[in-house]
């Protein structure tokens, strides 16, 4: 069977198409409104805002066609935005009105406990059975968003499960034909692939299958994330390898680069060891412009075909003008590793001169790469890199910046330190601190934080947890923990001694020391929601 994707270019569905040709079926994408009403099983994967994806819709004739489809109960996928798209509105956009097929506004996540975005894996209570869900035990899934529709009067009938975060809210929906979900299938791992395999398989969705219903539903958890991270860079040779630094030298004494696997490989192994989200980390993207070569294009569209998980890309995210003379933004870039198969961007150096910028001016300029990308993509696609180094000071009072009262003195007795960020892979220092740069960045518009360590990196003494502690106490984004983890306790200890969402490693993964279903089975023992 073939089947439609609702693709109107406003992200990545490569995944989503990925995962379609991986269940053995093929894909065409909708061109015109006649293409969905010629569909034999449609799936709409939004992405970006709901009133970009509602503008979207009625600029190319798609709102007619789509309500038609839906009305006459034929089979159709909603994922996420394409979820939401369904109710009568959202918050996100005041005054676009939604499809309207179900009952209800879509509102944005309060931000008084937790993070918004929700970003991770989190559980589903099942109210209905329903074929979608057939053999779904009890697995997590992947959500990635800051607005939720929750049960109101008028759309009961449409709840398929429900999900915890802060507060109640729709995870699914489906009545006879019609479904969608908040979650991802495509990036939630084998359980995702099975409802999506249900979708594609059903010859009527409304059938359900054998299947015990939650009478009692029970609070559902978010999970803390294990990330990890593959620094990528080429070797003397031309070729390009997964690298790791100690304190960011990736050389060995030698002088030769690191050579610790290659990047698809070590990604797959890595998926199926269970990594909730593998980070692909372009360390010399400052200096050699990702879309010259195109090595990570091809890295990404690889992994992402074997991988269904969540992906981040980081590395050269700026504007750039090459020796032809053509510019790119960094939108253009951006856009280049989305369709390459990310699910997020990371900015490194760039958000350290732009967050420099807006703290001088006082004000947004709209025109920063955090903006524009965030403003396309959402935010959740938008991850900060914050490469922070040291410094000691004998007194607050010696520098500008935000210091901490440390546990561990500089070298001269020092008590107190602030963090101050560098560019080009720890090469530069600027004078902003890790604080400034997150918080500023949230407020233009950042998902994310990837807060790395510079003197901590690769030493297995564990995270800095005074500089987590910092920076998570200043911003309502989730925060990755990154740099230092040398054995399990350390991520016990990170996730009970800071508010980190998630956690980072590197080293002790490619080095085999320590594997992730250890990490895990460590946080489990310790009470941490793991996925
Ligand atoms: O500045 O936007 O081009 O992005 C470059 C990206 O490359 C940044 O995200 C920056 O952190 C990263 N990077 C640059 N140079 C290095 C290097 O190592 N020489 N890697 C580098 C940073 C840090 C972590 C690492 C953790 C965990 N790597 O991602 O994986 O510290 O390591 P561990 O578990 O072994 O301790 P731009």
């Amino acid at each position: 069977m073939n089947i439609t994707l609702l693709d109107y270019g406003a992200g990545n569905v490569r995944s989503v198409r990925n995962a379609i040709k991986k269940l053995g079926f093929t894909v065409t994408d909708a061109k015109t409104p006649a293409d969905i009403l010629a569909a034999e099983k449609l799936i709409f994967p939004g992405v970006g805002s709901f009133g970009s994806a509602m503008q979207r819709l009625h600029q190319f004739g798609y709102v007619e066609p789509l309500l038609e489809y839906l009305r006459a109960d034929r089979p159709f996928l909603g994922i996420c935005l394409g979820l939401q798209t369904l109710f009568e509105g959202s918050e996100e956009a005041l005054g676009v009105a939604g499809l309207g097929i179900i009952k209800g506004q879509v509102r944005r996540f309060s931000e008084t406990t937790l993070s918004v975005p929700q970003i991770g894996w989190n559980g589903i209570n099942i109210r209905k059975p329903s074929r979608l869900l057939a053999g779904f035990s009890e697995e997590k899934l992947y959500f990635v968003h800051s607005y939720r529709a929750a049960i109101e009067a008028g759309n009961e009938e449409w709840v398929l499960t429900t999900t915890n975060y802060g507060e109640e809210f729709i995870s699914s929906v489906q009545k006879g034909n019609v479904a969608a979900c908040q979650f991802h299938p495509e990036k939630s791992g084998a359980a995702g692939l099975a409802i999506l395999k249900n979708f594609l398989e059903a010859t009527d969705l409304s059938a359900a299958g054998p299947m015990e219903i939650a009478t009692n539903p029970t609070e559902t958890h978010l999970a803390k994330r294990i990330i990890a991270c593959l620094d990528v860079r080429s070797n003397d040779n031309g070729d390009l390898v997964v690298t790791k630094g100690d304190q960011y030298d990736v050389r060995e004494a030698q002088g030769e680069v690191r050579n610790l696997g290659k990047p698809v490989e070590l990604a797959r192994r890595y998926y199926e060891e269970g990594a909730d989200e593998i980070t692909f980390l372009n360390i010399t993207g400052f200096r050699d412009f990702p879309m010259k070569d195109q090595p990570m294009l091809e890295v990404l569209q690889r992994t992402s075909e074997q991988v269904f998980v969540p992906l981040t890309i980081g590395g050269g995210i700026r504007e750039f003008t090459d020796s032809t003379g053509k510019h790119y933004s960094a939108l253009d870039v951006a856009a280049e590793y989305f369709r390459s198969g990310a699910d997020k961007i990371s900015i490194g150096s760039d958000a350290v001169l732009i967050a420099e910028e807006y703290l001088k001016a006082g004000k947004k300029s709209g025109a920063s790469s955090i903006e524009q990308i965030s403003a396309v993509y959402g935010n959740q696609a938008v991850v900060i890199s914050v490469d922070p180094r040291r410094v000691y000071v004998k007194s607050p009072e010696d520098t500008p910046r935000h210091t901490i009262k440390t546990k561990f003195p500089g070298p001269n007795g020092e008590e107190y330190c602030w963090y101050q960020c560098t560019i080009k892979g720890g090469r530069e220092g600027r004078e902003v601190d890790a604080l400034e740069l997150a918080t500023s960045c949230e407020a233009l518009g950042a998902g994310e934080i990837l807060l790395n360590c510079i003197d901590k990196d690769g030493t297995n003494s564990g995270f800095d947890l005074e500089l987590i502690n910092q920076v998570r106490s200043a911003v309502s984004i989730p925060v990755i923990a990154s740099s230092g983890a040398g054995k399990v306790e350390h991520f016990s200890e990170v996730f009970a001694e800071t508010g980190a969402e998630a956690a980072l490693a590197a080293g002790i993964f490619h080095r085999q020391e320590v594997p992730i279903s250890a990490v895990k089975a460590h946080l489990r023992e310790k009470g941490i929601e793991t996925r």
